[in-house]
């Protein structure tokens, strides 16, 4: 049985549904950049226009209501509200943008989650060196601060950062999202480094200053797959596994709910790395500093998003100075488990339970948002999704398990996404959306999915349980 206050939501992010990416004095952001240039994205597509939200938010509006949502997560862009990234120049535009959102969810009785950086950094700062600055610490906290004090008398669930190690692997380790650097074994660890400065120092500002009359509650989103030893009787997948976790989930959950540092098992492995490849700079791991503000307890709630599992191995390590070789793990599929319409995307909703269980007793007992979770239909567009039906019915399932069986403190399950929409380096090829959009369509119309319904009956469903 799910609680009276149970949040029930869906999310989207602001690059991804927005447009008007040169509207009304927004400035323009890493994703505008990178979308820009050749070959960054399938078939160049960019989020000029997406769902075009800015202009059609009353729709979107009509589909959250349509579900029945309590709940409705999305982010703010920074360059839409401070079009150079700093608080010299405020962008009132914007300011009225983000009102109008919050206050009609409001009339409609849907409470905001709000994320205040999904991937899109303002351009200008990152012409400043971005993440890699150690200085972007403060400028966050000068964002988040502004954030607070023009939206927060009406939002009460913030997060500060989305999924801190996609931003850092897949932006400046990978270069398959913006900024689309390669820099390998060095920068993906400065950035997520700045990120947890970053979020640390606005969870502070919150807390000293926000939260005594606007009490709300505070955390960064953490992206993480459930991983278990491909062979649980071998001692090297075990030792693979734990690493592979520390490397992931932990990497920026130790810090903030354990100890104030980086798992242990990460470090080392990164200073032997070095060591083997005869690196004698200081630790590629950067360490926290005693004079900034504390990371440990800088989080509210554990928001978790979701999406798969792995079996681990041992091996990986590729001969160079890279995140892959530190981690030296190697994730394989169990061939039982059903595969989505994007390759990473096994179908494994057994996997959130034991995950649910294993923040339980990790980070003692916290309570938990997972702030994303979901599945884009394989093959053909139909509006009658029935796996991903399927999909939301186990996974809801498998959640009221973790809760009922195993005591986990859930507070609340946010669907990815309301709409289709920009998929990053995907463009508009994948699609997890509620709703179908049809981005051929200049009004963009929107179409509930079969999956939509479903969501919407399970909704209906658990809540006249708790009034009966
Ligand atoms: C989420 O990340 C994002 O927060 C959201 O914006 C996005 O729309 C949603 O996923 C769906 O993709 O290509 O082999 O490098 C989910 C975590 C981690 C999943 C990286 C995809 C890429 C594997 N993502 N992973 S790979």
């Amino acid at each position: 049985m799910f609680s009276r206050d149970f949040a029930w939501g869906a999310g989207s992010a602001a690059y991804q549904i927005e447009g008007g990416w040169q509207s009304d004095g927004k400035g323009p952001s890493i994703w505008d950049t990178f979308c820009h240039e050749k070959g960054k994205v399938f078939q160049e597509h960019n989020g000029d226009v997406a769902c075009n939200s800015y202009e059609l938010w009353d729709k979107d509006l009509e589909c959250i209501q349509q579900l029945g949502l309590t709940h409705y997560r999305l982010s703010l862009s920074w360059a839409r509200l401070l079009p150079d990234g700093t608080t010299r120049h405020v962008n009132q535009k914007g300011v009225q943008y983000y009102n109008k959102v919050i206050d009609d969810l409001l009339a409609c009785n849907v409470s905001p989650m709000v994320t205040l950086y999904h991937f899109d950094l303002p351009q200008a700062l990152q012409d400043q060196g971005g993440w890699k600055s150690a200085g972007i610490a403060t400028l966050f906290d000068s964002y988040a601060k502004f954030c607070f004090e023009t939206f927060g008398d009406r939002v009460k669930l913030w997060l500060t950062v989305n999924e801190p190690r996609v931003c850092a692997k897949m932006g400046h380790e990978d270069g398959i999202h913006a900024p689309g650097l390669k820099e390998l074994g060095t920068t993906a660890y400065l950035v997520g480094h700045n990120m947890l400065r970053a979020h640390a120092m606005a969870w502070h500002t919150y807390n000293s200053f926000y939260r005594p009359k606007q009490k709300g509650a505070v955390s960064l989103a953490i992206n993480s797959d459930w991983l278990e030893p491909l062979n649980p009787g071998c001692k090297e997948d075990i030792a693979a596994t734990e690493r592979d976790l520390a490397f992931t989930l932990q990497w920026f959950a130790w810090p903030v709910f354990v100890t104030g540092d980086y798992p242990e098992v990460m470090r080392s492995a990164i200073d032997t790395q070095s060591e083997k490849m005869g690196y004698s700079g200081s630790s590629r791991l950067p360490r926290f500093s005693k004079d900034e503000p504390a990371i440990l307890g800088t989080a509210d709630f554990f928001a978790l998003n979701y999406y798969t599992s792995r079996k681990v191995k041992a091996g990986g390590d590729c001969g160079q100075m890279c995140m892959r070789s530190d981690q030296n793990a190697e994730e394989v599929l169990d061939p039982s488990w059903p595969i989505s319409g994007v390759f990473w995307l096994a179908v494994v909703p057994t996997g959130l339970r034991k995950l649910l269980k294993y923040i339980k007793d990790t980070f003692n007992n916290p309570p938990v948002y997972i702030t994303e979770s979901g599945f884009s239909q394989v093959g053909p567009l139909q509006i009658k999704d029935v796996q991903r039906c399927e999909f939301y019915r186990d996974t809801i399932l498998e959640m009221a398990k973790a809760i009922e069986e195993d005591g986990v403190n859930v507070r609340g399950y946010f669907a990815w996404s309301l709409l289709d929409n920009f998929e990053w380096t995907d463009g508009y090829s994948v699609r997890f959306g509620l709703f179908h959009v049809d981005f051929s369509d200049a009004m963009r119309s929107r179409t509930i999915y079969m999956s939509g319904e479903e969501y919407a009956k399970i909704i209906i469903k658990h809540k006249s349980a708790i009034d009966n």
